[in-house]
């Protein structure tokens, strides 16, 4: 058996990136997982203490962003999956800085990462990158319109990426789920529980561990096949805007 191959997951410490932990780890691969919380991503070592590689990075802070991972060993694939959402509310009544955050983390951190590890990747010949988009960036629904636009610009920066890296050997994909029962809508209505159980109610959403099988999915096709684009809806979601509710 030859050496495992590697993986980094940005955003590892909860919902769809710690899922995506476990399933490339449960399928052999050397996983490099990171984000801000340091004490999740001591549980998740706890739970695989071989194989995982864990380090604390905001993917807004480029310094730090050029500094750790110029030095990582270079994964075969990247899942660049960090974002958040903040505020749900009319264009006129969001806050400024729920918008800096969304746009920061979803677009320029994406990029700050993706920057480093792509320009190795490509240099090496080989190497795959998959961006984690949202239906939310083919449809934008109302009171939604940065988090929306902060997908939108993942969905086109993904098509430039994966036509700039035609050629190189490196294939850039997209994953782009549909409403996924995690600690998003938490953090979407600053921590309002209530508010945030009410994105489900009535309806069965993904769990983390669909879209991590995803994602493991669309990163174990053979090298010349690149599932390019990938929406994954539950079955009670036909669009952004359209969810079958079932009511007490
Ligand atoms: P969670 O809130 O459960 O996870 C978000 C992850 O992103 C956390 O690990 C968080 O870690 C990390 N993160 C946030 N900001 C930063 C930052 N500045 N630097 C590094 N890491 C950061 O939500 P999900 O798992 O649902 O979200 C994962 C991705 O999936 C996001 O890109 C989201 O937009 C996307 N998505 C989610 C959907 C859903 O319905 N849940 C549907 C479609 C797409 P920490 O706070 O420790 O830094
Ligand atoms: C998350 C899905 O519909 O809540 O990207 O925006 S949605």
């Amino acid at each position: 058996m030859g050496e495992p191959r590697r993986v980094l997951v940005t955003g590892a410490s909860s919902g769809i990136g710690a899922a995506t932990v476990r399933a490339f780890h449960e399928a052999g691969w050397e996983v490099w997982a990171c984000a801000r919380r340091q004490e999740r991503l001591d549980q998740l070592v706890e739970a695989f203490p071989d194989r995982l590689h864990v380090f604390q990075l905001d993917v807004r802070d480029r310094t730090a962003v050029e500094s750790s991972l110029s030095q990582l060993p270079l994964p075969a694939v990247l899942v660049n999956n960090a974002g958040l959402s903040r505020g749900l509310e009319p264009l006129w009544e969001g806050k400024a800085s729920d918008w800096d955050e969304m746009l920061d983390t979803n677009v320029k951190g994406l990029l700050h990462v993706t920057r480093v590890l792509l320009g190795r990747m490509v240099a090496e010949g080989a190497g795959h990158v998959i961006n984690i988009g949202s239906i939310a960036g083919q449809e934008a629904y109302p009171k939604g319109a940065v988090y929306c636009g902060s997908k939108a610009a993942v969905q086109a920066i993904n098509e430039a990426m994966r036509k700039d890296a035609c050629g190189t050997g490196v294939k850039v994909s997209c994953v782009n789920p549909g409403l996924v029962d995690t600690e998003f809508s938490t953090v979407r209505f600053h921590g309002d529980q209530q508010r945030a159980q009410q994105t489900y109610q009535g309806m069965t959403p993904l769990t983390g561990d669909d879209i991590a099988a995803t994602i493991l999915w669309v990163a174990q096709q053979p090298s010349h096949v690149n599932l390019a684009e990938t929406l994954v809806l539950p079955a009670d979601q036909a669009s952004a805007g359209l969810v079958h509710r079932e009511t007490p």
